[in-house]
């Protein structure tokens, strides 16, 4: 029998990304709970690639198989493996109530109803960029967070891509920051904020069509106290999405929020990307909300790489896409990094795979 290690290296060698010990533990515990592919990335945090990487070498070495419905199962050497090891099921003390944000979205039931109301006709997410929305309960209890910890009230606010998720429509809503500019690629999406903007009065939001892989030009830097973004999961669309929101605040003490993912990226990115934050733009992290974002599986699914992987070709039927809530403060020598991203990889690499 081979050791976790040994599995470990063999799933690194099968999917090509980076993947240890702590991994194939992971999906052995997540396995002890649900035999749901999707429920089991969700469980254990683990980029589609990994998992499924991880799943096919378990299953060469005769410790799961796959039931007739397209479970993932425990075979009797599996069963004596996790006993023999102590790996216990995966457990959740989640509050469900706010579903674990901490923040309910609830807590400020006009807004969320109004927001409900006016985006019933609101654009479908598309493969293009990379979209997929997070639930209008996600939204909601963003903003709630950006109101709880001080950094709505009468701000300069920018909210820069990923606009499918309409944060910075729901910021505008609130009536409450002192000015809200929204910066997306997609049209679709300008379009649909600026109508709403126009229909309701609220002349202190905005609009417009901006491909962050270009610099700002120079009146876009130093300009706000807060930024909200959600982007790729890629180095190169973290600096354009999260290097160019940072470059937008106006000093020390100004504010970042965004989503960073374990499905379409590794730990070993997450530090990658956490060694930016803090060594090259010089800013410190004060929160880190796990699986705060709950994303709508997208219609384009079936299509991703994500669905070509997996071990089973039954669809997700629960929300298995999630990430964690980010809040960054901007300390004195702050960097405001605004270069040309010349890089192709920008939507997609080897970690991610739901584009
Ligand atoms: N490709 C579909 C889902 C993409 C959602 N983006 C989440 C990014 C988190 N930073």
């Amino acid at each position: 029998m081979k050791t976790l290690v040994e599995l470990a290296n063999r799933a690194r060698e099968l999917s090509g990304v980076r993947i240890y010990k702590r991994n194939v533990e992971a999906v052995l515990s997540a396995v002890q709970k649900s035999g749901d592919f999707w429920e089991i990335i969700d469980m254990s945090d683990l980029p589609v690639p990994a998992a499924s990487g991880i799943v096919k070498v378990l299953i060469e070495e005769g410790i799961l198989f796959i039931d007739d419905e397209e479970n993932l199962r425990l075979t009797q050497k599996g069963f004596d493996l996790v006993r023999e090891l102590g790996i216990e099921p995966f457990t959740d003390y989640t509050c469900k109530a706010c579903e674990g944000r901490g923040i309910p979205f609830y807590a400020d039931i006009e807004l969320y109803r109004e927001f409900i109301q006016l985006t019933k006709d609101r654009p479908k997410a598309i493969r293009d960029y990379d979209q997929g929305s997070v639930t209008p309960e996600t939204t909601i209890a963003r903003v709630l967070f950006i109101d709880s910890r001080g950094d709505l009230r009468n701000k300069d606010i920018i909210v820069l891509g990923a606009e499918d998720d309409l944060t910075g429509l729901a910021i505008a809503l609130t009536r409450k920051a002192r000015s809200v500019l929204v910066i997306d690629i997609d049209k679709r999406l300008i379009d649909f904020d600026n109508r709403i903007f126009k229909e309701l009065g609220i002349d202190n939001a905005e609009a417009r069509v901006w491909d962050l892989r270009n610099p700002f030009p120079q009146e876009m830097l130093g300009k706000f106290d807060v930024f909200v973004s959600d982007p790729p999961e890629t180095l190169p669309a973290f600096r354009a999405f999260i290097g160019r929101g940072i470059a937008t605040l106006r000093e020390e003490g100004g504010v970042g929020y965004f989503g960073l993912t374990l499905r379409d990226s590794s730990v070993f990115r997450w530090r990658d990307f956490q060694i930016a934050l803090t060594s090259e733009f010089g800013v410190a992290i004060t929160d880190i909300v796990q699986d705060f974002n709950h994303y709508i599986t997208w219609d384009y699914h079936k299509e991703t790489k994500a669905a070509e992987l997996a071990p089973v070709k039954k669809d997700p039927k629960t929300i298995w896409y999630k990430s964690a809530w980010y809040r960054v403060e901007v300390l004195p020598g702050f960097k405001r990094w605004n270069e040309v991203i010349s890089d192709n990889v920008f939507y997609l690499d080897e970690e991610g795979s739901t584009t």
